[in-house]
């Protein structure tokens, strides 16, 4: 199974990957976790996206794909994946499409979880007031929503165009959200099963 998940940030991409990973058997690949291990490593890709990210910007497109093509080639990854915060533009959408067919790995589905700003703001504030990670100040929060809704909402019009789109309800119990994002998994494979 290689799957993207999409979704604003808060939307529980990564709470939702990490229940699926066991079951789907595939990695979960997470460009913010990736990021994040390059700032604690004071990499120099770390050094440059730690201010960009702490601001709830958008770390370079250059730095990302990089990262994760370097990912994308590792052995474990030869059953499939689970892409969790890439893309989350239209040239890394395009980035992404080139990657996969230079490794023969297409895309099986896309599923984008549906959470309203109201509650990204309050899973977020509770996230920052219990770890304490920048981006998650509500201010920011309120600017990752901004980017989100101009440069990542597009990427599902993307998918959407080539008939690759499922929309899942993301708010409610975790075990409820990952029920209806094994539905969704479901019927994408019955469809192209036939
Ligand atoms: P990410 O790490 O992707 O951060 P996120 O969008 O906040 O995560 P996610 O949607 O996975 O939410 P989560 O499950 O954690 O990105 C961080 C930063 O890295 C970006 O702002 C950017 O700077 C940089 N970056 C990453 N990828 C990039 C790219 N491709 N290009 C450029 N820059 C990039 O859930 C959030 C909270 O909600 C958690 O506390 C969770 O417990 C809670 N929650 C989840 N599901 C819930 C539910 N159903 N009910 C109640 N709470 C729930």
């Amino acid at each position: 199974m290689r799957l993207v998940l999409l979704g604003a940030p808060g939307s529980g991409k990564g709470t939702q990957a990490e229940r699926l990973k066991t079951e789907l058997s595939v990695p979960h690949i997470s460009t913010g976790d990736m990021l994040r291990a390059a700032v604690a490593a004071g990499t120099p890709q770390g050094l440059k996206a730690k201010a960009v990210m702490d601001a709830g910007k958008l770390v370079s497109d250059d730095i990302l794909l990089g990262m994760l093509e370097e990912r994308l080639t590792q052995p474990d990854v030869k059953n499939g994946f689970i892409l969790d915060g890439y893309p989350r533009n239209l040239a890394q959408a395009d980035a992404l499409e080139h990657l996969l067919v230079k490794i023969g790995q297409p895309l099986d589905a896309v599923i984008k979880l549906k959470v309203p700003s109201e509650v990204i703001l309050g899973r977020c504030e509770i996230r920052f007031k219990a770890q304490g990670r920048a981006d998650d100040n509500p201010e920011t929060v309120r600017d990752r929503l901004v980017i989100y809704a101009e440069q990542t909402a597009p990427v599902a019009e993307f998918y959407a165009k080539r008939g690759k789109l499922q929309i899942v309800d993301g708010v409610g119990e975790l075990e409820e959200v990952t029920a209806r994002v094994k539905r969704a998994l479901e019927n994408e494979s019955a469809a192209a099963n036939g």
